[in-house]
């Protein structure tokens, strides 16, 4: 069942392909999760087209909404999309737990056949769906990565940095492992122990992945600048916690105990 490689990379830019091809439906049911801290300014827009784009793609879906402990109107605004349509719901944090924390509890309320997640901040595109969508038959994972991004340049560097990192510490080879716009087989995801709170989750998938058999699939996706809220990915805060984490997730994927 373990394997160290995943069995396939794939690159694939899906852009060219985009005007040629038909649409290519998802089978089975899909979970969106959105993790949302502080979304007031995005969170109604990004759920209402996703509500629009999905019916598109997928007979049968749920979108979740993680409200990680906002403190200003995302829970509210959530819980009334959740109202006015059965296929929103709302997993409330009290308190915020980060972006990890906010991706562990979504992922596990999703009962979909395949779990996609995209971040809250419209930063992405979930009409993009349609650039994956076509891989999700095959791969157990669909990974976005940015054709090109629209973050300032210190987080692009910053991005860089930890994707050689990854790289070296986990054998984790994604073009870009933090791209928020990935599609995984339901039940890999949900059977993963994640434990990873903050930004290392991405990582912290993979490498789980790649001890399975999985077969990856990246694809490009669009990126677009932030226009309301706050971008916190690129805090000090949230690079320090990365840093902890980075090293908490080695020792405990190659603490001695692992490989007995
Ligand atoms: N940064 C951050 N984002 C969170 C947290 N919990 C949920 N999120 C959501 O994660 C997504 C990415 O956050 P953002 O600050 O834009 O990170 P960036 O795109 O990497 O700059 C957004 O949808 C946030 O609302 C958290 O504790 N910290
Ligand atoms: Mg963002």
């Amino acid at each position: 069942m373990t394997s160290t490689k995943p069995a396939l990379a794939a690159a694939t830019n899906g852009t060219k392909a985009l005007a040629a091809t038909a649409v290519v439906r998802i089978p089975g049911c899909l979970s969106l999760v959105l993790p949302a801290h502080n979304e007031q300014d995005n969170i109604d827009e990004v759920v209402q087209r996703a509500l629009v784009v999905l019916p598109g793609f997928v007979d049968d879906f749920e979108i979740i909404v993680v409200n990680d402990g906002s403190r200003d109107r995302t829970g509210a605004i959530a819980d009334r999309l959740a109202v006015a349509d059965r296929r929103v719901r709302v997993v409330h944090h009290p308190r915020n737990r980060g972006y990890g924390g906010a991706l562990i509890s979504g992922f596990a309320a999703s009962t979909g056949d395949f779990v996609m997640f995209m971040d809250a901040d419209r930063q992405f595109d979930s009409g993009d769906i349609r650039l994956l969508a076509p891989f999700v038959r095959d791969f157990d994972i669909v990974a976005g990565f940015r054709m090109e991004r629209h973050d300032p340049i210190h987080r692009r560097v910053f991005a860089e940095v930890f994707n050689v990192t990854v790289r070296i510490l986990f054998g984790v080879h994604l073009r870009d492992i933090d791209c928020a716009f990935k599609i995984f087989r339901g039940d890999l995801l949900r059977g993963m122990e994640l434990t990873s709170p903050g930004a290392l989750i991405n990582t912290e998938i993979q490498a789980l992945a790649r001890r399975q058999r999985v077969r990856l699939a990246q694809v490009g996706v669009h990126h677009y600048p932030r226009l309301a809220g706050c971008a916190t990915g690129g805090s000090p805060r949230v690079i320090l916690r990365a840093m902890r984490e980075t090293i908490g997730l080695w020792w405990r994927l190659h603490r001695p105990i692992q490989r007995r």
